[in-house]
Parts: C-alpha cells; structure tokens; sequence
C-alpha cells in the first residue's frame, strides 16, 4: 500500500468559557493542525496536533504546518502500514519536530487499523479497559472557586484531579491545594499539583514542606530537570516530570538516573503513537506511572490519547487527559470522544475510532501529492 495524497487543515478550537490559564499564561483560543492521508488502495487515516499556544512549550501551530510541509512531500509512495519504517523515513526529510511527525504518525496508525479492522489500541498491544480512566485539570485560580470545582468533578467521578499552580504568590498555591484538600481529602481521589514549570526551587521546597500532610504528586515543578534534581531529595512529595521528557532519549535518561517517580506525557511531543508505545513500555519496566495525554485537540487527538490510555497497565494509568470540557461540538458528531462520569469509553470502530466530518473542517491549507 502506498501513501498517494497527505492533507493539512488549519482549524480553529475556541476554548469554552475560556480562558485556559496555567503558569506560563492563558489561551482563548488554539489552532490545531489536522492531516490526512490518502492511499492508492483507497483507505484514510487522520491525524491531529495541536500545541496549546506558543508559549507553554516550543512547540507551535505555524511550526507544525511548516514542519509538514517539510515532511509530506518525501512521504508519498511510502508504506503506511509499517510506522517504524514511516518514522525513519519521516527523520530522514527533518531532524527533530516530533510533534509534527506524530500527525502522520497518528493518521498512519488511524489508517492501518482501517486497513486491518482493528482497534489502534489493539494494534500497539491490546486494550485493558473498554473505560479509560481521564483526570480534571483545573486552571490557576481562585483557591475556593478552584476547591469547589474539585468537589464538583470527583462528584462526577472522576478518579484524579490535577490542580494547577504556578505563575504567582506560592501563598496562593498552598492555599488553594488546602482547600482543595479539606473539600475531598478522605474520598477516593488522587492528586497532582501541576506547576508548569513554573516554580523557583525556593517556592517548590517550601510548599512541599507547608503541605507534607497532604498526598499530592508534584508535577513538573520548576523549568529544568537540573533544578528539580537539585531539590528532588529534599521534597516530601513524589515528583512527576512532564515538559521536560522531550523525547525517548530524555525519558530514558530520567527514569536511568531516578529523576523522576512517574511522568505527564503528551502523544505529540513524544513523537506520535508508536514512540507512545516505547515510552509506556519503559514506564512499565520500572513501574512508573503516567498519564497519556496530549497539549490540546479534538476528537482525533482525544481518541489517540484514549487509545493507547486503554492499553496501560490499570496500576501505572494517571489518566488520560483530553480537551473536550473545554471544546465546543466534536470533528465526528456521532462518536466524538467524551468524558462521562470522569472516564472514555473506547470507541469501538477500527483505527482511531471516529471519523472527521470533512464539511466542518473547511478547505486544507496545504495538499501534498
Ligand atoms: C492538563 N494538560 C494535559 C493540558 C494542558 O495543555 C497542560 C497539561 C499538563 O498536564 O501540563
Ligand atoms: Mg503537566
């Protein structure tokens, strides 16, 4: 089978009852990149990445299209159904710009399981929940708003809750992580406080030591992995790293050296679904937990996350993370990918589980064949 056409569609996701705020500031609005991919036997695969703006990582949505651009030509004529083969070829036409890659890699993977008639979960390993556990992540706010709302979505049912921080007085952060705590301590409930990096040592130390009582991982606290190590062995809570794994290389070099004690990870900056594969596999090595989330993105995203969420072993599953609360309608109106009682159910059609409606996506801003 070959690849014969590659689409790429800009389009807009205002974000519901915005604004989305955490340390590294707020987002009204993102741009999320969509591809697809057309072979000569007639078959189609979708693939989505959208960073969630220019400053939360490098990454960034003119940057994906133009890393596209870049990659698809060389693409045409290659086999879809084999992503390991699809990668090199893809690093053999740009160096780095994962989370470019991944939308093909993820539309690949869309495509084979149409091609097969299987689930993608089943393809990178086989599913072990047909109900994928997700989290809630509020954003930087008001520390009684931000505990009602903690209430309100373990209510819900969902099994954790990301609280963010960062980005201001560090008073505030522990006060609200307090009353979040007095709200739903004593339920059955896990807790990440999510820093962005946005935290001095300084400020990441003494919350840890204001708050020793209360079991929350600390999720990428400071910017760089060499802060964190340097107050990793004075902290009283577990440590999560998510911006920093960058890549395989990093990841390996992180769980080699005992950086970290589980990870925030995004499909996207990681490479796609087949480097989503890797990475969980290394976690489970060394029984590190996780979650399986990406920045931002709409339903071809949120099944990519729910796909290979679905295949983690239940013990190390953080939860996948997806933008839909925040999202107004779905790409696929039928079967979009929805949070009910705080979980996914995984789609049951082949591939990624959802098919885009094409008319709501108006024209691609760029086509390659
Ligand atoms: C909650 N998320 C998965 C979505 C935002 O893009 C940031 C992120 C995180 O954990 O940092
Ligand atoms: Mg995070």
């Amino acid at each position: 089978m070959k690849i014969t056409e590659i689409h790429v569609y800009s389009v807009p996701l205002p974000v519901k009852d915005g604004p989305y705020r955490m340390s590294s500031g707020e987002v009204w609005a993102l741009d999320s990149t969509l591809v697809k991919i057309v072979t000569d036997a007639g078959h189609v695969g979708w693939g989505e990445t959208c960073p969630v703006g220019p400053t939360y990582q490098p990454q960034h949505a003119a940057g994906a299209r133009a890393a596209l651009a870049e990659i698809a030509p060389g693409l045409i004529g290659a086999d879809p159904l084999t992503p390991v083969a699809l990668r090199r070829r893809m690093d053999g036409q740009l160096n780095g710009h994962r989370y470019a890659k991944a939308a093909l890699d993820i539309a690949a993977h869309d495509l084979m399981g149409k091609a097969y008639g299987a689930r993608v979960a089943d393809l990178l390993g086989g599913a072990v929940t047909e109900r994928v556990p997700s989290y809630y992540s509020t954003i930087v706010g008001d520390p009684d708003e931000t505990a009602r709302i903690a209430a309100d979505k373990v209510a819900e049912g969902y099994p954790r809750l990301q609280i963010k921080i960062g980005g201001r007085a560090v008073e505030q952060d522990i006060e609200t992580l307090r009353k979040v705590w007095e709200r739903v301590g004593g339920q059955a409930i896990r807790l990440a406080a999510d820093a962005n990096r946005g935290l001095t040592t300084r400020d990441a130390l003494r919350l840890s030591r204001e708050c020793p009582d209360i079991p929350f991982v600390m999720e990428q606290p400071c910017n760089t992995i060499e802060e964190i190590a340097a107050i990793r062995g004075q902290l009283h809570h577990a440590v999560y790293i998510d911006e920093n794994g960058e890549d395989l290389a990093t990841v390996l070099r992180l769980v080699g050296q005992g950086l970290c004690d589980g990870f925030g990870m995004k499909v996207t900056r990681i490479g796609g679904l087949h480097a989503m594969a890797t990475f969980r596999d290394i976690c489970e090595a060394r029984s590190l937990p996780h979650t399986c989330d990406d920045s931002w993105g709409g339903d071809i995203m949120a099944a990519a996350c729910t796909q290979i969420g679905a295949t983690v072993q239940p013990r190390l599953m953080e939860g996948a993370w997806l933008a839909e609360p925040y999202i107004d309608g779905h790409f696929d109106p039928e079967n979009g990918i929805r949070i009910e009682g705080g979980h996914i159910r995984l789609p049951d059609g082949p591939g990624l589980g959802i098919v885009p409606d094409e008319s709501k996506l108006g024209a691609p801003v760029a086509s390659y064949a």
